[in-house]
Parts: structure tokens; sequence; C-alpha cells
């Protein structure tokens, strides 16, 4: 049973709330207030320090940096927004944080019950424009239960699959004298591992397959299982490659891991998941493409067995021959163990020659990259390849990166490559923005480590206000704007439908040119309080670098990259 901690009695619902958050651990709520949310508000400075209110200026910023936040500490996270114009903003970034199942509790105020006949300003149904971007959408219309539902949606947030949630909280329910106690949530153990008999099953099919392919996501991640995964993969000798997978579900350095199949082209990730006589699914789903394939994603007689906390995803486009709705962690510690007794000495030595052909191929395309980035190393405009090499000698080991480079995200990873879980976070969900509110929550949930965010000069610009978010706090977050003039991803993705149909390279459309006028990055974040400089040449680089790690507070780097158009980027993986 859990602690019961009653703060105090004989309060209104405003206090109330506040009092259910502090008892469940929570110290921070991000938001951006209105007048049906003053009263929760004005109670919130009883709680100081204890309780932080991080300001945010839009709402999509405010979402964005509990979404940071969240997925640092994989806590439910408390989002704060003003009623339906205020929701209404938050909504893209709330449908990033459903695709990537971050625990955010979103909350929004309403003028009252009982105004509901009246149909005033602002009025609107709130709880129907969330459902579709949250796993659970309610409104509270009885003061006596404003804890237990506040509860509920906790507990829904934080139990996988996770998710956002949202609560409707009016303003007469948080003005009602409230007699609840403020006792901390409960949350259902999802530790589940499959009977032995089917473990049993799937190491059997893992255990005499030549061509093992093992696919990977967030889940992993959030079960925390990059060590069992990493095992079965050597016992298999399989290569592992990336799903909707964001983090270090995997060490990018492992000679088995392929890379990610990417957000874009199922047709891509056909040419990878095709090849394999046995398909081990762990923790995502398939596939996360916006252009994924309809059919014939495996081979004819491919063996695909599926592991996942999150049922909805298992089967949900192709069948399995094996599907286990169980914990990423306990699942593949228990496949480890089995195979490793059922494997015979002639499986361990072709499932070792396997390792050891993938890491060779692994090593020489390597070698190839980093020969390219050499050749366009002191190039002006720059590369970013040459930026991340010189800033890869700079940082300290454990800093934390949030990577929305977006076509700059693989010259990013190749000199600072995801290794370790809680130290790397590429965008998901395809919502762009969360680049500069990203780095800010994952710095207030890191604050002894670096934090760094990279975004690009589009990805910036739909929340640019959340530096003075940084400034206003003092939250000593780096920023890194990849600026290279351009919406780079839509034109490859153009010349890719041009190649597709037929059609003649020509002119981009000019709606994926932002260059002019040029946006001065260094003064925006002036203007709004951030340090900043602007870096155009290669010997510039390292004395910025220098400067934005010893400035004690947020930094920004507007680095001027190039904008021409490779089109071996094509397909380029970065989350979106
Ligand atoms: C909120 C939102 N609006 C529009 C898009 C469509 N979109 C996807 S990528 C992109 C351009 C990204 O440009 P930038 O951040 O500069 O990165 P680059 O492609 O130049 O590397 C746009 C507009 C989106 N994903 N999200
Ligand atoms: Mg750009």
């Amino acid at each position: 049973m859990p602690k019961k901690t009653k703060i105090m009695a004989n309060r209104n619902g405003r206090f109330a709330i506040i009092e259910q958050l502090l008892a469940d651990g929570i110290q921070y709520m991000f938001g951006n207030p209105g007048t049906v949310e003053q009263g929760f508000l004005d109670a919130l400075s009883h709680y100081e320090p204890e309780f932080k209110y991080v300001f945010a200026l839009q709402e999509t910023i405010a979402v964005g940096m509990a979404d940071g936040y969240a997925r640092a500490t994989k806590k439910p996270t408390i989002v704060q927004l003003h009623s339906g114009v205020g929701l209404g903003n938050g909504i893209g970034m709330m449908y990033q944080a459903m695709r990537g199942h971050a625990p955010l509790v979103v909350l929004a105020g309403e003028a009252g019950i009982m105004y509901d006949a009246m149909d005033a300003q602002m009025a609107s149904d709130l709880v129907s424009i969330a459902k579709p971007v949250t796993k659970w959408a309610t409104r509270v219309v009885d003061p006596a239960s404003l804890l237990r539902v506040l509860r509920r949606a906790i507990k829904i947030a934080g139990t996988p699959p996770m998710g956002p949630v949202f609560v409707s909280l009016p303003m007469d329910i948080l003005d009602a004298p409230n007699e609840e106690e403020a006792i901390p949530t409960s949350f259902p153990i999802a530790r589940v591992t499959p009977e032995p008999e089917q473990i049993e099953r799937a190491a059997s099919i893992l255990a005499t397959a030549t061509k093992p392919l093992i696919v990977v996501g967030d889940g992993v991640a959030f079960s925390d299982a990059q060590a069992e995964l990493i095992r079965v993969a050597e016992l298999i000798g399989a290569q592992v490659w990336g799903a909707d997978s964001s983090e270090p579900n995997m060490s990018a350095t492992h000679p088995l891991f392929g890379g990610l199949l990417g957000h874009m082209f199922g047709e891509v990730s056909r040419r990878i998941t095709s090849q394999a006589d046995a398909v081990l699914i762990c923790g995502t789903y398939v596939f996360p493409e916006v252009f994924p394939v309809l059919s014939d994603a495996f081979a004819p007689n491919a063996k695909v067995i599926h592991i996942d906390l999150n049922g909805y995803e298992i089967a949900k486009n192709f069948p399995v021959d094996l599907g286990l709705m169980s914990d990423p962690k306990t699942t593949l510690a228990a496949l480890g163990t089995t195979l490793e007794s059922m494997m015979t000495p002639e499986q361990q030595q072709e499932a070792f020659q396997r390792s050891i052909r993938i890491a060779e191929a692994k090593k020489q395309q390597l070698t190839a990259q980093l020969e390219a980035d050499k050749a366009v190393c002191d190039s002006v405009p720059l590369h970013l390849s040459r930026f991340t090499r010189d800033l890869a000698q700079h940082i300290p080991p454990d800093t934390v990166i949030f990577d929305e480079a977006i076509t700059n995200s693989e010259e990013l990873c190749r000199y600072i490559p995801p290794t370790t879980l809680g130290y790397y976070f590429q965008t998901r969900g395809g919502s762009l923005g969360v680049g500069i509110p990203g780095a800010i929550g994952l710095k207030l949930a890191n604050p002894d480590k670096t934090v760094i965010g990279f975004t690009g000069d589009g990805g910036s610009m739909y929340t640019i206000q959340a530096l003075w978010t940084a400034a206003h706090h003092n939250i000593d977050a780096k920023f890194v704007i990849c600026n290279n003039h351009s919406y780079q991803i839509l034109k490859l993705n153009i010349m890719q439908y041009w190649r597709e149909r037929g059609i003649a390279e020509h002119d981009f459309p000019i709606s994926f040119t932002i260059g002019n006028p040029d946006i001065r990055f260094d003064e925006l974040a002036r203007a709004m309080g951030v340090q900043s400089i602007r870096v155009e040449q290669p010997d510039e680089i390292e004395s910025a670098i220098q400067k934005a790690l010893a400035y004690n507070g947020p930094f920004l780097i507007d680095l001027v990259l190039t904008n021409e158009v490779a089109g071996s980027k094509i397909g380029v993986k970065c989350g979106q």
C-alpha cells in the first residue's frame, strides 16, 4: 500500500490538485495561463519552491518541454493549457507525445459547469478536442471526485503503453471545498513474462533461422532492456534495426546495430526486412513510415515474432506467428537464457560467423562516410559533420543530446553516437518544433549534465519563443540551429516523388526555401535574453563551442550550413 500523506484538509479543489501532484512526487507544471485557470495558478504560490511553474509563451512549447521532461524521467508530467484555444494550440505537440508514448497529464481550465447552458465566450467541448490525441480524456463534474479523477488520469498516463491524457477542470469544481485525501497514485506493475513454453517457441524459431533480423523501438528503452536485447542479438547473430526508435535502444556503436529503418519510405525498409527468414520485433510497431508498404514487408515464409507491452501494435498491420504481450526486459532475458541452452554448437558457430560479416560491413560503411566527411571538412558553407566532429572533442562524456537536426541528424550521430539510454533523444511523432522545448525539458530533468538541443532553422521557428522560457528560468541548455535556409527534407522528399512518378527534376516549390529574408537566430536569441553567436566559417567553430559550454546559462549557436541538395540524402533517417 502506498503511504498516505494528508497535507491539508478543508481546502478548496484548486489547492487539493496541487497537493495531489506533490503526493505523487511531481515538481513541475509546464503551462501558459488564462483567466479560467487563475484560481489554481494563484494557489501555486503556496507551494513554491517545492512545486514550480515552468512558464511558456505558447502552448506548443509547454507541451514540448513537458514531453522532453517526461521522456527523460519516464514519469507522468503535468501540462496546464488555457481552455479550448490553448488546448487547440497544444494539439500538434500532444499528437507527437501520443505517438511517442510520453506520459503527459494535460489540464485545461473552463469557466464552470454552471455556465454550460450559456455557450459563452471560449466555451467548447474540450474533451472531444483532446480525445483523438490522448489515451483518455475526461472532465471533472463533481467536486467530491476531483482527486480520484486526477489520480486515474496520472495512472493511465503512466501505465504502459504510456501516453498523454487530458482532464478538463471547470472553475466551480476547483473553487468548491474538497475533502479528498491527497494520496499517491497506484500504478500496476507491468513486468510481464510469457509462459516458458512460449519462450521456447520463440527460441526455436530464432535458433533455427539462417537470416534472422531484429526490429526494435522505444519499448526497449522504456523497459530498460538494452543489455537483454544485445545478448539475444549476439546469440543469434542478427542485425538490429530501429523502427520508430528515437532512443539508444541498442548502442549505435554496437557492431550488430544496422541503423534506423526511417520514417518516410516503406520501400526502403522492405529492402532490409524482406531479407530475413525470421524477424523478432520488440517494443515498436511495424511500420512507422509515412508511406509504408501495404504488403510483402517480410519474405513469404519468414516467421515473425512480436514482443510488446502494447497489445494494440502486435499484428496491427501484418500477421505474426507468435505475439507476446509482455515486457521486453524480462522476456528478452528469458529468451536469452533459453537460446543459450537450446542452440547447438553448429547454430552458435553460424551465428558467430554472421555477426563477424555484419560487423565488417558496418565498419567499411563507416570508414567510407568518414572519408566523405573529410572531403567537405573545410567547405563553406559548413557541413554539420565538421561542427559535430569538433564538438565531440569538447563535450563531457555524459552530455545529453536532443536531436531535431532533421537532414543533419546522421552527421550529428556519426560523431556523437547515441550509445546510452537517457543520453540521447530524437524527435518522434512528426511534429516539428520539439528541439528547443525538448532540450529545456531534458535540462530540467538533468540539472547537473550538459544538455544540447539540435534543431533546424525550420523546426526551431515553430517554437522559437521557448528561448524566452530558457532565459526566464535560467535553464542552462545549449541550442544549435542547423541553419540551412531551407526545409531541406521537403526538397529531398519531393525528389523521390518526382523519381517515382517519372517527373523531370525542376525548381523546388518556393515554400521549401526560407532564406529570404535570412533569419538571424543569434539576434532572435539575444532579443529573448539568450546569449548567442553566429558561426559561418570553420575557424569560428572551436571558439564558439568553448564559449557556449563555458557560459553559465542558456546559449545558442546559429550555425550556417550548406543547403546543397544531395540526392544521396533521400530517405535520411531523422525521426521525421
Ligand atoms: C508542425 C509541423 N509542420 C510542418 C511539418 C512538415 N515538415 C516536415 S520537415 C519540414 C522542414 C524541416 O526543416 P528544418 O527543420 O529546417 O530541417 P531540414 O529539413 O532543413 O534539415 C517541414 C516543414 C511538420 N512535420 N510539422
Ligand atoms: Mg533547414
